[in-house]
Protein backbone atom coordinates (compact mmCIF):
# COMPACT_ATOMS: atom_id res chain seq x y z
CA UNK A 1 0.00 0.00 0.00
CA UNK A 2 1.45 3.46 -0.80
CA UNK A 3 2.15 6.48 1.07
CA UNK A 4 -1.24 7.75 0.21
CA UNK A 5 -3.55 5.07 0.41
CA UNK A 6 -2.24 4.19 3.70
CA UNK A 7 -2.42 7.48 5.17
CA UNK A 8 -5.61 8.17 3.66
CA UNK A 9 -6.93 5.05 5.08
CA UNK A 10 -5.88 5.80 9.12
CA UNK A 11 -7.28 9.13 8.82
CA UNK A 12 -10.21 8.31 7.25
CA UNK A 13 -10.96 6.13 9.90
CA UNK A 14 -10.71 8.70 12.25
CA UNK A 15 -12.25 11.28 10.01
CA UNK A 16 -9.47 13.66 10.21
CA UNK A 17 -7.62 15.88 7.24
CA UNK A 18 -3.99 15.57 6.75
CA UNK A 19 -2.52 18.80 5.04
CA UNK A 20 1.42 18.31 3.15
CA UNK A 21 3.29 20.69 2.22
CA UNK A 22 5.45 20.23 -0.53
CA UNK A 23 8.15 22.55 -0.86
CA UNK A 24 11.42 24.09 -2.60
CA UNK A 25 12.71 25.87 -5.26
CA UNK A 26 11.35 25.21 -9.16
CA UNK A 27 12.65 22.72 -10.84
CA UNK A 28 13.68 20.90 -7.85
CA UNK A 29 11.37 17.66 -8.73
CA UNK A 30 8.04 18.61 -6.35
CA UNK A 31 5.94 17.56 -8.93
CA UNK A 32 7.98 14.57 -9.86
CA UNK A 33 7.76 13.30 -6.94
CA UNK A 34 3.95 14.10 -6.18
CA UNK A 35 3.43 12.10 -9.46
CA UNK A 36 5.49 8.83 -7.87
CA UNK A 37 3.81 9.25 -4.56
CA UNK A 38 -0.24 8.99 -5.61
CA UNK A 39 -1.67 5.72 -6.46
CA UNK A 40 -0.66 3.86 -9.16
CA UNK A 41 -3.94 4.02 -11.12
CA UNK A 42 -3.46 7.92 -10.99
CA UNK A 43 -0.02 7.86 -11.36
CA UNK A 44 -0.48 8.50 -15.16
CA UNK A 45 -3.06 11.14 -15.29
CA UNK A 46 -2.21 15.05 -16.29
CA UNK A 47 -3.78 16.64 -13.47
CA UNK A 48 -0.42 17.73 -12.06
CA UNK A 49 0.87 20.28 -14.40
CA UNK A 50 4.61 21.69 -13.33
CA UNK A 51 4.11 24.38 -10.87
CA UNK A 52 3.98 27.80 -11.29
CA UNK A 53 4.50 29.36 -8.19
CA UNK A 54 1.82 27.73 -6.78
CA UNK A 55 -0.41 24.59 -7.38
CA UNK A 56 -2.88 22.75 -5.03
CA UNK A 57 -3.51 19.10 -4.97
CA UNK A 58 -6.98 17.61 -3.54
CA UNK A 59 -7.26 13.77 -3.18
CA UNK A 60 -10.90 12.21 -4.19
CA UNK A 61 -11.40 10.83 -1.06
CA UNK A 62 -10.76 14.45 0.75
CA UNK A 63 -8.95 13.24 3.77
CA UNK A 64 -5.07 14.23 2.01
CA UNK A 65 -4.21 17.28 0.94
CA UNK A 66 -1.10 18.36 -1.01
CA UNK A 67 0.00 21.86 -1.54
CA UNK A 68 2.39 22.67 -3.79
CA UNK A 69 4.78 25.74 -3.67
CA UNK A 70 7.25 26.98 -5.79
CA UNK A 71 9.41 28.98 -3.64
CA UNK A 72 11.32 30.91 -5.97
CA UNK A 73 9.95 34.54 -7.85
CA UNK A 74 10.92 36.62 -5.12
CA UNK A 75 8.12 35.29 -3.22
CA UNK A 76 5.51 36.59 -5.71
CA UNK A 77 3.03 34.31 -4.26
CA UNK A 78 4.25 34.30 -0.45
CA UNK A 79 1.38 35.47 0.85
CA UNK A 80 -1.06 32.89 -0.80
CA UNK A 81 1.51 29.81 0.15
CA UNK A 82 1.56 31.55 3.73
CA UNK A 83 -2.18 31.13 4.09
CA UNK A 84 -1.83 27.42 4.46
CA UNK A 85 0.84 27.10 7.05
CA UNK A 86 -1.39 27.48 9.85
CA UNK A 87 -2.99 24.14 8.52
CA UNK A 88 -0.51 22.21 7.40
CA UNK A 89 0.38 18.63 9.58
CA UNK A 90 3.85 17.89 7.78
CA UNK A 91 6.05 19.16 5.25
CA UNK A 92 8.23 17.89 2.28
CA UNK A 93 10.99 20.46 1.17
CA UNK A 94 12.51 19.43 -1.88
CA UNK A 95 15.96 20.04 -2.33
CA UNK A 96 17.94 19.43 -6.28
CA UNK A 97 20.91 18.15 -4.76
CA UNK A 98 22.68 18.92 -7.67
CA UNK A 99 22.46 22.52 -7.74
CA UNK A 100 24.70 23.44 -5.36
CA UNK A 101 24.17 26.94 -6.61
CA UNK A 102 20.79 27.49 -5.50
CA UNK A 103 21.50 25.57 -2.70
CA UNK A 104 21.94 29.06 -0.90
CA UNK A 105 18.38 30.15 -1.88
CA UNK A 106 16.91 27.32 -1.11
CA UNK A 107 18.47 27.57 2.24
CA UNK A 108 17.40 31.15 2.91
CA UNK A 109 13.60 29.96 1.95
CA UNK A 110 13.87 27.17 4.27
CA UNK A 111 15.62 29.73 7.22
CA UNK A 112 12.72 32.31 6.41
CA UNK A 113 9.79 28.94 6.31
CA UNK A 114 11.23 27.86 9.58
CA UNK A 115 10.91 31.28 11.28
CA UNK A 116 7.41 32.02 10.26
CA UNK A 117 5.43 32.46 13.16
CA UNK A 118 3.10 29.91 11.97
CA UNK A 119 5.60 27.83 12.06
CA UNK A 120 7.91 28.72 14.68
CA UNK A 121 6.32 27.22 17.59
CA UNK A 122 4.88 24.34 16.34
CA UNK A 123 6.61 20.15 16.29
CA UNK A 124 5.74 20.26 12.55
CA UNK A 125 7.58 17.15 11.00
CA UNK A 126 9.41 18.11 7.94
CA UNK A 127 11.03 15.59 5.65
CA UNK A 128 14.13 16.78 3.17
CA UNK A 129 14.64 14.94 -0.37
CA UNK A 130 18.27 15.46 -1.19
CA UNK A 131 16.56 14.75 -4.90
CA UNK A 132 18.71 13.89 -8.14
CA UNK A 133 20.57 12.13 -6.54
CA UNK A 134 21.23 10.03 -9.99
CA UNK A 135 23.16 13.14 -11.33
CA UNK A 136 26.40 13.29 -11.75
CA UNK A 137 26.86 16.58 -9.69
CA UNK A 138 24.51 15.61 -6.93
CA UNK A 139 25.99 16.11 -3.11
CA UNK A 140 25.51 13.63 -0.56
CA UNK A 141 22.43 13.39 1.69
CA UNK A 142 24.56 14.28 4.71
CA UNK A 143 26.37 17.18 2.48
CA UNK A 144 23.41 18.26 1.76
CA UNK A 145 22.11 18.79 5.15
CA UNK A 146 25.16 20.49 5.92
CA UNK A 147 24.98 23.13 3.18
CA UNK A 148 21.33 23.44 4.39
CA UNK A 149 22.34 23.99 7.87
CA UNK A 150 20.06 21.04 9.01
CA UNK A 151 22.00 20.35 12.10
CA UNK A 152 20.60 23.29 13.72
CA UNK A 153 17.12 22.70 13.16
CA UNK A 154 16.04 21.17 17.36
CA UNK A 155 12.76 21.98 18.15
CA UNK A 156 10.77 19.73 14.85
CA UNK A 157 11.23 15.99 13.72
CA UNK A 158 13.23 16.29 10.61
CA UNK A 159 14.72 13.64 8.11
CA UNK A 160 16.40 13.54 4.85
CA UNK A 161 16.73 11.01 2.41
CA UNK A 162 18.53 11.02 -0.84
CA UNK A 163 16.13 10.04 -3.79
CA UNK A 164 15.41 9.86 -7.65
CA UNK A 165 12.26 11.00 -8.17
CA UNK A 166 12.75 9.95 -11.63
CA UNK A 167 12.77 6.00 -10.68
CA UNK A 168 11.25 6.75 -7.16
CA UNK A 169 14.07 5.78 -5.53
CA UNK A 170 14.52 6.26 -1.86
CA UNK A 171 11.14 8.09 -1.78
CA UNK A 172 9.17 5.52 0.00
CA UNK A 173 11.70 5.41 3.02
CA UNK A 174 10.82 9.01 3.22
CA UNK A 175 7.00 8.96 3.24
CA UNK A 176 7.30 6.16 5.80
CA UNK A 177 9.26 8.01 8.09
CA UNK A 178 6.31 10.85 7.32
CA UNK A 179 3.59 8.99 7.93
CA UNK A 180 4.31 7.75 11.30
CA UNK A 181 5.21 11.26 12.37
CA UNK A 182 1.77 12.68 10.96
CA UNK A 183 -0.26 9.35 12.15
CA UNK A 184 1.30 10.46 15.82
CA UNK A 185 0.36 13.97 15.48
CA UNK A 186 -2.89 13.98 13.86
CA UNK A 187 -4.32 10.90 15.41
CA UNK A 188 -2.19 10.12 18.31
CA UNK A 189 -2.52 13.74 20.15
CA UNK A 190 -5.55 15.42 18.74
P1 LIG B 1 9.13 21.29 -9.82
O1 LIG B 1 7.74 20.75 -9.72
O2 LIG B 1 9.81 21.35 -8.49
O3 LIG B 1 9.24 22.59 -10.54
P2 LIG B 1 9.56 19.08 -11.66
O4 LIG B 1 10.03 20.24 -10.66
O5 LIG B 1 8.98 17.94 -10.91
O6 LIG B 1 8.74 19.69 -12.74
O7 LIG B 1 10.97 18.60 -12.24
C1 LIG B 1 11.82 19.47 -12.97
C2 LIG B 1 12.70 18.66 -13.91
O8 LIG B 1 13.59 17.82 -13.16
C3 LIG B 1 11.92 17.72 -14.82
O9 LIG B 1 12.66 17.59 -16.02
C4 LIG B 1 12.00 16.38 -14.08
O10 LIG B 1 11.87 15.26 -14.94
C5 LIG B 1 13.40 16.46 -13.52
N1 LIG B 1 13.61 15.64 -12.32
C6 LIG B 1 12.82 15.57 -11.23
N2 LIG B 1 13.34 14.73 -10.32
C7 LIG B 1 14.50 14.25 -10.85
C8 LIG B 1 15.50 13.33 -10.39
O11 LIG B 1 15.45 12.77 -9.28
N3 LIG B 1 16.55 13.09 -11.24
C9 LIG B 1 16.66 13.70 -12.47
N4 LIG B 1 17.73 13.39 -13.21
N5 LIG B 1 15.74 14.56 -12.92
C10 LIG B 1 14.68 14.84 -12.13
P3 LIG B 1 12.15 18.21 -17.40
O12 LIG B 1 13.22 17.85 -18.36
O13 LIG B 1 10.83 17.57 -17.67
O14 LIG B 1 12.05 19.68 -17.16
Amino acid sequence: MGFFDRLAQLLGLKKKEANVLVVGLDNCGKTTIINQLKPADAQNTHDIVPTVGFNVEKLKNKSLQFTIFDMSGQGRYRNLWEHYYKECHGIIFVIDSADKLRMVVAKDELDVLLQHQDIRNRRIPVLFFANKMDLRDAVSSVKCSSLMGLLTIRDKPWHICASNALTGEGLHEGVEWLTDQIKDLVIGKK
